[in-house]
């Protein structure tokens, strides 16, 4: 192996265009594959944003360096000096002659997993060498769209006026229900991994920051091994004051038109690899209220009481009558979590909501409860202790204006703007039931 010492790349492999015919450039990357024609051999040398043809000629280069070169495992790591020249039998137009090349990072034989294989691998085989897995074009098309959705939504919650904070992630108590929580053990108390930002972002509206967002992981000792759900996912959250479920649905409407128009101007060729294709939606979303679903529902043969939340068998009848993104609205409140606000005029309904994609539920929000009253006889009628709760609401009790939010899943999101079919596609390494590593 060889030191880097001063060598970097001047560009990578999409990057060479004509413009560098005849001039000398340095590429580094991966051998994606040696094919040694025994005078000529063509090395096909990987980076992030494709492949560069390596081009060593034995009469021209040495007998030394071509054995060298051609003797390399696949996937070893290189660098390479030489000259661009054009040649219309190779894909890109082009080749690379070398000048010099360094050994940087030699790779094991046999691989644990190909990355150009014919052969698909099963998910668990790929998982266990992920590192290897995200070389994949098509891998690591899924995480470069994700990127793009995360900084789209960024790019609204800064136009918007938000504040990015970070809330604890080891805490004392629930937020979405009792069963799914992990526990930690905190010096000599009990402690548990966050399901959601909830009771903290609320808290902040208490504070005068006004407008929030978090993005971070939330953690759900959920038992189910579904292609939907993970036990640690990330979470994108916002918490808005002196607002309304409708003003929350606003927010949620425009990042979501937002990743997908970004998505598509900056993932052209993910997408196209990864057969992808997304329209711009058009705002505002639909709205249907939960009653309206539920006569959907009954009229796709579905039978189900109206209180209840929707099993999977009347989501995909939903689905499969509005094919689109669209907002499930005035939820049953005893279906909807403590915090959630019921109608004013008719508390068995509330404002929460739901962001569907088809059968896909992406995101839950709602106006909260900002009455600390109400706010502990719904804790005791959802089971809740109150005095288990007093730091949240203590925030309640000096000052705390109407707000809003929601939490989206960015691995949801990006599920369905990638069109993956299950959801460890869409994060690096995943933690489910049976997963703990890498
Ligand atoms: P909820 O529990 O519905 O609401 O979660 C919000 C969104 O987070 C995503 N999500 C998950 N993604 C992957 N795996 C899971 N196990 C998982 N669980 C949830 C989904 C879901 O829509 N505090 C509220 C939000 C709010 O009202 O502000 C909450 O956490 O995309």
């Amino acid at each position: 192996m060889e030191p880097i010492e001063d060598w970097r790349r001047s560009q990578y492999a999409s990057e060479i265009t004509t413009e560098d015919f005849e001039s000398e450039v340095t590429v580094g990357g991966w051998i994606q594959d040696i094919r040694n024609l025994g005078g000529i051999a063509f090395i096909q040398l990987r980076d992030r944003t494709g492949v560069v043809q390596v081009t060593v000629i034995k009469k021209e280069h040495g007998k030394e360096f071509f054995k060298k070169i051609t003797s390399l495992p696949r996937e070893t790591v290189i660098m390479v000096k030489g000259k661009v020249q054009p040649n219309e039998q190779v894909a890109s137009g082009f080749e690379v002659l070398p000048k010099e090349m360094k050994v940087l990072g030699m790779a094991n034989t046999p691989l644990p997993l190909g990355v150009v294989d014919k052969v698909d691998a099963d998910m668990d085989t790929r998982l266990d060498a992920r590192f290897i897995d995200l070389r994949k074009e098509e891998v690591a098309a899924v995480f470069k769209i994700r990127s793009t959705i995360l900084s789209a939504v960024r790019e609204v919650f800064e136009s918007e006026g938000f504040i990015e904070v970070h809330t604890p992630k080891i805490v004392a108590t629930a937020t979405e229900g009792g069963t799914a929580l992990f526990e930690a053990s905190y010096f000599e108390k009990k402690a548990y991994l966050n399901q959601s930002p909830q009771l903290y972002k609320q808290m902040l509206m208490a504070t005068g920051f006004d407008r929030v967002y978090e993005i971070g992981p939330a953690f759900r000792a959920e038992e189910h091994d579904t292609t939907r759900h993970l036990n640690e996912f990330t979470s994108i959250d916002i918490e808005i004051a002196f607002s309304d479920e409708e003003d929350a649905m606003g927010v949620l409407e425009r990042c979501v038109y937002n990743a997908i128009l970004r998505t598509r101007e900056k993932n052209e060729k993910e997408m196209r690899i990864l057969g992808a294709d997304m329209d711009i939606p058009a705002l505002p979303l639909q709205r249907i209220t939960y009653s309206e679903c539920l006569d959907m529902i009954k009229e796709g043969g579905f039978e189900m009481e109206w209180g209840e939340d929707f099993p999977m068998e009347a989501m995909k009848i939903l689905g499969e009558k509005v094919p689109d993104f669209f907002f499930i609205t005035k939820w049953p409140t005893k279906s909807k979590p403590f915090y959630t606000q019921p109608y004013e005029d008719k508390p068995e309904v509330c404002r929460g909501f739901d962001l569907q994609y088809k059968e896909k539920e992406i995101t839950s929000g709602a106006q909260r409860v900002h009455d600390v009253e109400l706010l502990k006889k719904r804790l005791e009628e959802q089971g809740l202790n109150p005095s288990e709760f007093t730091f949240y609401l203590d925030a309640f009790e000096y000052g705390m204006p109407p707000h809003a939010g929601w939490g989206l899943g960015a691995e949801r999101l990006t599920m369905i703007l990638t069109g993956m079919q299950n959801i460890r596609e869409c994060v690096l390494f995943p933690r489910d039931r049976k997963r703990l590593v890498p």
